[in-house]
């Protein structure tokens, strides 16, 4: 990658969002533009192939009213860690970042994270989630994930919330990584690897907003696919991804 001056990036996880990332984009755009530094906005807008899905050319109408936006629309060829995956190797910053789109995590929380990660010296700044207005479904979910998790890999105890974002890191620890999921399990294995690599954590509490009017997407078999990743990571894992305890 050509060297930029670009000091931050974040990636905006968009995925079906429609006319509702305007707002959230908006809204974060305003919080950037107070930044003193070059930063950029990456739009992750890619989608199934012969769906109908306004959120591709919605992002491009905000990347040409608002400055230092881009976007991502591609055919989608995996599930939100594709997503993700594209949108970090799209940020050409100093600082690299992801944060979903609909709405749930607070824009001022990419503020607080990436603070924190320059006051500090942090190799990742992520939130946990104190407060959680989505389902009961849900957090059930969560924490049953966290919990098992917690028991997978040792030198996870001490983080709370593995799914939470914003995430922000250095550009070095995240070069050092290696992500491949293409589904649920990619936040799982972004944390693996900084315990991995021994990389310095920070997490900061944060208010989880409900989903408003639509249904989450996380569906009953998505419990079996962390259930599954979990289990290959931890007894028949790729050891360039994560270390046996
Ligand atoms: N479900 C889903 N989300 C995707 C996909 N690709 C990208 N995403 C993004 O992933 C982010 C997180 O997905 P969410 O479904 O909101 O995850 P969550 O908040 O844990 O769960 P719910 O909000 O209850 O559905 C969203 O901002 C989506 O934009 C995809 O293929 N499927
Ligand atoms: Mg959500």
């Amino acid at each position: 990658m050509v060297e930029t001056s670009i000091e931050f990036s974040i990636a905006i996880l968009c995925y079906r969002a429609e006319e509702e990332i305007v707002p959230f984009v908006e809204n974060l755009h305003k919080i950037m533009s107070l930044f003193q530094f070059e930063w950029e906005l990456i739009l992750v807008a890619n989608f199934w192939q012969g769906s109908i899905d306004r959120t591709p050319e919605i992002c491009q109408q905000l990347a040409e009213r608002l400055p230092n936006v881009r976007v991502l629309a591609e055919p989608k060829q995996g599930a939100m860690g594709w997503d993700m995956r594209r949108g970090l190797e799209a940020c050409r910053g100093k600082y690299v970042g992801v944060i979903d789109g609909d709405g749930q995590f607070p824009v001022e929380a990419v503020f607080s994270c990436f603070a924190k990660i320059k006051s500090d010296n942090f190799d990742l700044v992520k939130t946990y989630r104190v407060e959680r207005h989505d389902s009961s479904y849900r957090r059930l979910i969560s924490t049953v994930y966290n919990w098992l998790f917690h028991r997978f890999f040792r030198g996870s105890a001490r983080l709370r919330d593995v799914n939470s974002k914003p995430k922000i890191m250095t550009r070095e620890a995240y070069k050092k990584m290696v992500l491949r999921s293409d589904d649920w399990f990619i936040d799982a294995e972004l944390i693996l690897n900084c315990i991995n690599l021994n990389l310095r954590i920070y997490e900061i509490p944060v208010e989880f907003h409900s989903l408003g009017a639509r249904k989450s997407f996380v569906r009953p078999g998505a419990v079996l696919e962390f259930l599954k990743h979990m289990i290959e990571c931890r007894f028949h894992f790729d050891s360039s991804v994560v270390k046996r305890n």
